[in-house]
């Protein structure tokens, strides 16, 4: 990808053989028939999900922007799919999967980001800074990226202290791993042996800024070879490669051997949020990787190369999706916006602290008196 300039005008022209075909999924040397089937169902759940909150969103019920994991569901769901329970996830945003193959519903994010009382953050975040420390082991994401990185370290170390050796999976993208702090979070994960599996997920993108713009080794799994720790590439968008390079990563890590860098190849299939159209992509590029669509793929080794689920069979397993979802839209939908009292209480403790109004609380209530006068709103703004 390169950058042409005409006058004023930018734009970024793709060069290289589009015209591969995709190539075949390979098979998994750890998953049976039925865990394949239960991450294709988890990327199905993903995928209609996403959709369900690009329509709820236009239809003014989203309060906030929607990031979406387009063309990355086999990333996320396969990855998360290989912890157990008792270990650490620290999704990104576009890891809605990862959050339902850890126990979130799709209830739960898109109460989320409509900002409802019942939702994971009571209606204080408007996107998807929720995690869950006590029963699914999930570090909130971080917005500043690269920052989850040290934290999942941390994690590692404090299981470490207990006497546990455990994986502790997070993600950074191709724009991320550029900051200081992915480096220090990795150097010392490496050091200390800590079960740290990171996937680098280069989606080509990060925010309008391609990949080739953004750094200059080939592949991002070189830089594991710095770090002094293995590095793999696997292909995002075949869930089999994914799960087996994340597996492998956590036995290493319970074995205490130390973090893996695992990059996962693979297209952002959208802007980098919903309000972005993504008009600086090369259109070509997209035919590319639609030949890729994880889910397309991954239903044709199911259904047709493997014979492990009957065109019926996949059918009924959309329908039960689809169901799943529109129960869980419906609840979403009809349950209550917080009560403007509850903002305080829970933000950083339940209970034990008092928060009390700086400047008291308001005279005037917006809407209510229209007819503040400049005098009194000066007092206010003082
Ligand atoms: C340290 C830091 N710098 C900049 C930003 C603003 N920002 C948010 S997302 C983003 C692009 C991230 O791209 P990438 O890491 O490739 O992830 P992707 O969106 O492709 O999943 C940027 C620049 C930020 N959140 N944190
Ligand atoms: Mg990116």
């Amino acid at each position: 990808m390169h950058q042409v300039r005409s006058g004023d005008n930018v734009r970024y022209e793709v060069t290289g053989d589009l015209s591969a075909e995709a190539p075949p999924i390979r098979d998994s040397k750890y998953l049976s028939r039925q865990q394949c089937i239960e991450i294709y169902r988890w990327m199905v759940l993903n995928r209609k999900m996403e959709a369900a909150l690009e329509n709820l969103y236009k239809q003014g019920k989203v309060v906030g922007g929607v990031y979406f994991g387009l063309g990355q569901e086999a990333c996320s769901c396969a990855s998360a799919y290989a912890l157990k329970g008792d270990e650490w996830l620290g999704p990104m945003i576009r890891n809605q999967g990862s959050l339902l193959v850890r126990g979130f519903s799709a209830r739960d994010i898109m109460m989320q980001y409509m900002a409802k009382a019942g939702s994971p953050t009571k209606g204080r975040d408007a996107s998807s800074h929720f995690g869950d420390i006590v029963k699914r082991n999930v570090v909130a994401p971080i917005s500043t990226l690269g920052d989850l990185i040290p934290v999942l370290a941390g994690v590692a170390l404090g299981a470490r202290l207990q006497g546990k050796n455990i994986a502790v999976m997070t993600y950074i993208g191709d724009g991320g791993q550029s900051t200081g702090v992915t480096y220090e979070g990795l150097n010392f994960a490496a050091v200390q042996d800590l079960g740290l599996v990171l996937f680098v997920e280069n989606n080509l993108w990060g925010y309008s800024t391609p990949a080739d713009m953004q750094f200059r080794v080939e592949d991002l799994a070189e830089r594991a070879i710095a770090y002094g720790i293995p590095g793999v590439i696997v292909d995002g968008t075949d869930p089999c490669q994914v799960y087996d390079a994340a597996h492998e990563a956590c036995e290493r890590a319970r074995r205490g051997q130390g973090p893996t860098l695992i990059e996962a190849k693979m297209m952002r299939m959208k802007g980098h949020a919903i309000h972005d159209a993504a008009d600086y992509v090369p259109k070509p590029l997209f035919e590319y990787w639609k030949k890729r669509d994880p889910i397309a793929r991954f239903v044709k080794y199911l259904v047709r190369d493997k014979k492990w689920l009957t065109s019926q069979e996949n059918e009924e397993l959309i329908a039960g999706v689809e169901a799943e979802l529109e129960a869980d839209r419906e609840f979403a939908v009809a349950s209550p916006m917080p009560e403007p009292e509850t903002a305080a209480p829970g933000a950083y403790c339940d209970g034990c602290h008092e928060i009390r109004p700086k400047y008291a609380v308001p005279k005037v209530r917006v809407g209510k008196s229209p007819t503040l006068r400049a005098s009194e709103a000066a007092v206010h703004l003082r």
